[in-house]
């Protein structure tokens, strides 16, 4: 690919907020309190063992003959549909943020990686819950390639869409980023995302209610507060409309 067009493709990423660590995500400082019901919640959950369980994984002929699409279902930018319509060969994942080594990769270095598959339970709090095959490599390993600093508490999700307005993200602790189970999903049953559910990478941590699987990934970036990034409490359903930070199931 020729030279502009590929920097016309970054630097509209990096306008979405999502080429490197996002600065749209780190306008406002204000209201980053968590309440002290929301601590103790935390905190009652901090044991260890009951948090580094599996949850439970299912047998193929499980799964549910669709994994429907909640939240954003399209992605409305131009970088994105012409990203979609040529299989993403010029999309890039960045890792970043408190890292010796940030990251940027493709889609194809991705699969490169050693690869976790699994079968397991989305919970949506709408209540519904569908059971699917997910593939990619484990967003463990890829921190530990990028080298996370000490001072990192926990790693933010960028996403290239907009809900009702507002840049879609999330974050977890680092109990739940080194879950084995927590991965950088590409596959679903075996195929490539569909666009609905997140094309072309979306994260999958199965200890976590649905609102966590952040996708249409852009970036990864290890932080070491919350309260600098976005509203200040987390992710987009804690800052619009006061969910649980803390969503462990
Ligand atoms: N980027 C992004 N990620 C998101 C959402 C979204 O709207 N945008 N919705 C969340 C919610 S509430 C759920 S239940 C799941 C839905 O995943 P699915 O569309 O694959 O069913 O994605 C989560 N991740
Ligand atoms: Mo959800």
């Amino acid at each position: 690919m020729p030279d502009i067009p590929r920097r016309g493709l970054l630097a509209g990423l990096a306008a979405l907020g999502t080429g490197a660590c996002s600065e749209l995500g780190n306008t406002d400082a204000a209201g980053a309190v968590f309440d002290a019901a929301e601590d103790w919640h935390r905190a009652a959950h901090r044991t260890l063992a009951s948090r580094q369980g599996l949850a439970p994984e299912y047998a193929p002929e499980d799964r549910s003959p669709d994994v429907k699409g909640n939240g954003s279902v399209t992605v409305d930018n131009d970088i994105y549909r012409d990203q979609l319509a040529k299989g993403f060969p010029d999309w890039r994942l960045s890792v970043c943020g408190l890292v010796e080594t940030p990251l940027r990769l493709s889609i194809e270095e991705l699969k490169a990686l050693p690869q976790r598959t699994q079968i397991t339970r989305h919970d949506c709090v709408e209540g519904w819950s569908a059971i699917a095959e997910w593939s990619g490599p484990q967003l463990g390993a890829l921190l530990d390639t990028a080298k996370i600093k000490p001072e990192a508490n926990f790693i933010v999700f960028w996403c290239a869409d907009i809900l009702y307005g507002e840049q879609y993200y999330e974050s977890v602790d680092l109990v739940d980023a080194y879950h084995p189970q927590t991965i950088i999903a590409h596959e679903l049953n075996g195929a490539p995302l569909p666009e609905k559910n997140g094309a072309p990478l979306r994260m999958r941590i199965e200890r976590q209610l649905g609102y966590k699987h952040a996708k249409y990934l852009t970036a990864i970036e290890a932080v070491a507060d919350l309260a600098p990034i976005g509203k200040g409490k987390g992710g987009f359903w804690e800052d619009e409309y006061d969910y649980q930070w803390y969503a462990g199931i």
